[in-house]
């Protein structure tokens, strides 16, 4: 039986960065996931009779929050929802899955690098039929509606057997369990030549994959070992667990420092890779080399014929403004466009649908391409295992040569978690307002020479987007970038990323923290981190 139920509004039920993400207990809360899911049908249009793919990170909650979704789905006349066996898809299988079967749009589970638990992390994010998620122009109309949202509908007693692959009947629309591994695995087939990956494995070459038991388990598990014969042990944490093992599923050098620490020594593996929560984000280490994400993007431009699907080259490639700008100078050298987007993958949808650009990257440990519209982890692992795999060369080897080539993009972030919001609002406030006066004045040795609040114009829609960042550049091609994080769940995270370019081989070897010294170090005379936030050092570093 279909009900038709009165709600009240929540009033903090804004997307941020990637989809609504809140404390479980929040979400727990009565009608609160009802609401949520009511107002993004709300704010969409025409779905009556066609297909929703729905799937998630397997965190804490998921399965609840399926069901829920079905019966809100059902209530509300899609004809279909492709549902995830388990409820899992990683973020980047859900998109393919979207545009492979033309859905209408998805709905993804996740918190992404979040923790999970009963007193952690969970979200929801809306995303569109071209399979990457909603652009602001809908999340705003999503936010609107969960303000003035007076009723939900609702299918009584659903309880499909999401373990069960095939076809039930909910309240007349249909819900097809799929496997969510195989469009997927398929996909990366076709884009990769899965004999010359297979050949490496043979000569004798190890690599260590850590899903950090979260979704690319069954992923990995499958095209690494099964398809790719990588032995066995090759896929580490691959059982997705509701709580990730009580770790972050974050990759990253603090977080995955035990794979680290493995590649680095004499005896461990010649490659590592780690994916985080949902399986979009990856992170690369070769022996004797952390290969940074905005390198890594650099790279895989700079050496992305060598892969099958992308032997005809590449149209262009877009970065996140926080990135650095190592790509940029391999678009120059190609001769392709190269845009600078705010922070967030709904931000490259707009490109990668124009055909204006073919890879994406993020210096949060994001890499993708438009295959989906999603970054994507394990598709990143396999472009390096590619690149290495047709140079015979080692990851070090690669990343070396690239940057006596082009120069190397010295980058680090600061991370400054669980900031009193107010203190993180007036830092930003208070930076805001000097911007002006910050134009040739001098610190730690560095000029200034220009300071603004960043804003994007959509050169494919026109759309502005304020407020997404404030950049100091020095004179010398250096800069320091401030911004407040738009996943975090508790108090504000205030992100400082900086970056220095070296042309000269002969400093290529200098550590990374040193080489940043006088920008680490202006970054806290220009903004008082310290003063504002208390904190004399970040929480994270990477
Ligand atoms: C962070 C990253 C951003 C990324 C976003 C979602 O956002 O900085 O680059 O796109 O997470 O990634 P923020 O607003 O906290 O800086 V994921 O893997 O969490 O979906
Ligand atoms: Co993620």
């Amino acid at each position: 039986m279909i009900r038709t139920v009165a709600t009240k509004p929540f009033d903090d039920q804004k997307p941020g960065t990637s989809g609504l993400r809140k404390k479980v207990p929040v979400f727990q809360q009565p009608h609160y996931v009802e609401n949520f899911v009511q107002s993004i049908f709300d704010a969409l249009d025409g779905f009556k009779g066609k297909t929703l793919v729905l799937g998630g990170d397997g965190r804490f909650y998921n399965r609840e929050v399926i069901q829920t979704v079905l019966a809100i789905a059902a209530a509300n006349g899609f004809g279909k929802v492709m549902v995830g066996q388990g409820g899992i898809l990683s973020t980047p299988a859900a998109s393919n899955v979207i545009r492979k079967y033309k859905a209408f749009g998805g709905i993804i589970l996740s918190a992404s690098h979040n923790p999970g638990g009963p007193h952690e992390d969970f979200g929801i994010k809306y995303n569109a039929e071209n399979g990457g998620p909603a652009p602001e122009k809908i999340t705003d109309a999503i936010f609107a509606k969960s303000k003035a949202i007076k009723e939900f509908r609702i299918a009584d007693g659903v309880e499909v057997d999401i373990d069960k692959l095939g076809t039930v009947k909910v309240e007349g629309m249909s819900v097809e369990v799929i496997d969510p591994v195989k469009d997927y695995a398929e996909l990366m087939e076709s884009l990769f030549d899965f004999d010359a990956l297979r050949a490496l494995f043979k000569s004798g070459f190890r690599m260590a994959f850590d899903s950090m038991h979260a979704v690319t388990g069954p992923y990995g598990k499958e095209i690494l070992e099964n398809r790719l014969g990588a032995p066995k042990g090759t896929c580490r944490n691959y059982h997705p667990l509701p709580d990730f093992g009580g770790h972050h599923p974050d990759p990253n050098l603090v977080h995955a420092k035990k794979l680290y620490d493995d590649v680095m020594s004499a005896a461990g593996p010649d490659f590592g890779a780690a994916s985080d929560g949902d399986g979009d984000r990856n992170m690369i280490v070769g022996k004797g080399m952390f290969v940074t994400p905005s390198d890594s993007l650099a790279v895989i431009a700079a050496n992305a014929k060598l892969a099958p699907g992308y032997a005809k080259g590449i149209s262009g490639v877009a970065r996140s403004m926080p990135t650095s700008a190592a790509a940029d100078r391999v678009a120059e050298k190609l001769g392709i466009g190269c845009y600078e987007t705010p922070t967030g993958w709904k931000f490259f949808g707009n490109l990668l649908d124009a055909g204006k650009v073919t890879l994406c990257g993020e210096e949060s440990f994001g890499t993708g391409s438009s295959h989906v519209r999603e970054k994507d982890g394990l598709w990143a692992v396999l472009f390096w295992l590619a690149i290495v795999a047709a140079r015979g060369e080692s990851v070090k080897d690669i990343v070396t040569k690239h940057w006596a080539a082009y120069g190397r993009n010295y980058y680090s972030r600061y991370d400054y978690e669980e900031v009193e919001s107010e203190k993180a609002s007036a830092l930003m406030k208070d930076l805001g307002a000097k911007l002006g006066s910050l134009p040739g004045t001098k610190v730690r040795g560095l000029t200034v020479e220009k300071a603004d609040d960043f804003s994007y114009h959509d050169p494919v829609d026109g759309s502005v987007s304020e407020h997404q960042g404030i950049r100091v550049m020095f004179a010398g091609g250096s800069r320091v970038v401030f911004r407040l994080s738009g996943t975090g769940t508790s108090g504000a995270t205030l992100r400082v990323y900086m970056e220095r370019y070296e042309a000269d081989p002969a400093k290529h070897g200098i550590d990374t923290q040193e080489a940043l010294a006088d920008l680490i170090a202006a970054a806290d005379d220009i903004a008082g981190i310290h003063s504002h936030t208390g904190r004399p050092k970040p929480s994270v570093i990477t």
